[in-house]
């Protein structure tokens, strides 16, 4: 009996030992201390042993089971660590992984980075960022403008009427009447912008970008005009670019002017490295940029209430279209690329 505890005791022993996981050791439990198992059985018999082996026989199983128990809480507290380090393993999070799969990262439009790169400018020339309704009232968009009741541009067929008195704005301009309301001098703003005519040709879409500028003190001159916009042409157009004033007329600045830039792809001189006449600027030199002046006191007159006294300040006023600026400075050659939303167009910027 002793020889058959010593072979399930170290069969046991072997079996615990090599167990591979908790739920093998658990059921290995069962199969050596179990209700129904071998030793246990052994030791419940013992009391009916004749005596002169009883005291043996239970020692060595009482012993064997002592063994086991003991065994078995060491395996199973060794396997419990080894299990929990391959559950921690497998579930491990990694919380600086992006939250969802990377998406591929687009651009700006052309007409976005543009207007950016105007803004940016101007900004740091001092001016504020300002924007405002597209649909505009007819005082706001012609009115305020000093705009003469008879102006062809205020005509149903050059301006998108909503009612009567109700307009797509046909300019930015609206917002500088509105942003000279809301503060009084002085001011120096840029207001870019949707816009809309009636037009549709290679060089005219019903709805375009604009990007106009005003500045108002007591001391602004056309000398402030012409320095603020040579410091944009260079910064966009190239650091060696000059411009030029042209008189022109507007209906909200006096005195007018058209404003060119010296030409950036023949140096200014209208003239290529071949002897070819320059074809940007069809050999003149200069690429007409944007319309400014200094702006109409009738236009102030409008805003006298708000601080804006035309005999005490004075300002100038300018405007572009982005469209332009993008075509000029990229070499865009027809105007509806902005709109067609190609890629293969798309993808050469930003
Ligand atoms: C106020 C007073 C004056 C804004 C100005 C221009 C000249 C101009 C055109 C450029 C090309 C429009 O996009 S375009 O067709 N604009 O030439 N704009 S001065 O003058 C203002 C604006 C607001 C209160």
């Amino acid at each position: 009996m002793i020889d058959r505890i010593d072979q399930l005791r170290s069969e046991a022993v072997a079996a615990i030992a090599a167990a591979p996981s908790t739920a093998a050791l658990e059921a290995l439990r069962v199969r050596y201390l179990g209700r129904k198992a071998e030793l246990p059985n052994l030791l419940r018999g013992v009391a009916e042993l004749p005596p002169e082996v009883r005291g043996q026989v239970g020692k060595a199983a009482n012993q064997a089971r002592q063994a086991l128990e003991s065994l078995i809480t060491q395996r199973g507290a060794e396997l419990e660590v080894g299990e929990l380090q391959e559950r921690l393993a497998a579930d491990r999070v990694d919380v600086t992984l992006p939250g969802s799969p990377p998406r591929p990262v687009g651009r700006h439009h052309l007409l976005t980075a543009t207007r950016r790169e105007i803004e940016d400018v101007f900004c740091g020339l001092g001016f504020r960022v300002v924007e405002g309704p597209e649909v505009e009232t007819v005082y706001y968009n012609f009115d305020a403008l000093n705009h003469d009741p008879a102006h062809p541009a205020r005509a149903r067929s050059d301006t998108f009427y909503v009612a009567d008195d109700v307009v797509l704005r046909t300019h930015t301009s609206p917002m500088q009447v509105r942003a000279m309301e809301a503060q009084p001098p002085p001011i120096a703003i840029i207001v870019p912008g949707r816009t809309y005519r009636p037009d549709s040709d290679a060089t005219h879409t019903p709805q375009f970008h604009q990007v106009e500028g005003l500045a108002v003190d007591e001391d602004i001159t056309l000398a402030d005009l012409k320095g603020t916009l040579l410091a944009f042409a260079r910064s966009i157009f190239g650091e060696e670019r000059e411009i030029r004033l042209r008189p022109h007329y507007f209906p909200f600045t006096e005195p007018s002017v058209e404003v060119d830039v010296s030409c950036f792809q023949c140096n200014g001189t209208g003239v290529l490295p071949d002897g070819a006449r320059c074809n940007l600027c069809k050999g003149t030199a200069w690429i007409e940029i944007l319309g400014s002046g200094m702006v109409d006191p009738n236009v102030f007159a409008h805003v006298r209430d708000y601080g804006y006294d035309p005999e005490r300040i004075q300002g100038f006023a300018f405007g572009m279209g982005i469209e332009r600026i993008a075509m000029l400075k990229h070499g865009v050659p027809d105007l509806r690329l902005f709109y067609d939303n190609d890629l293969r167009f798309l993808e050469q910027f930003g």
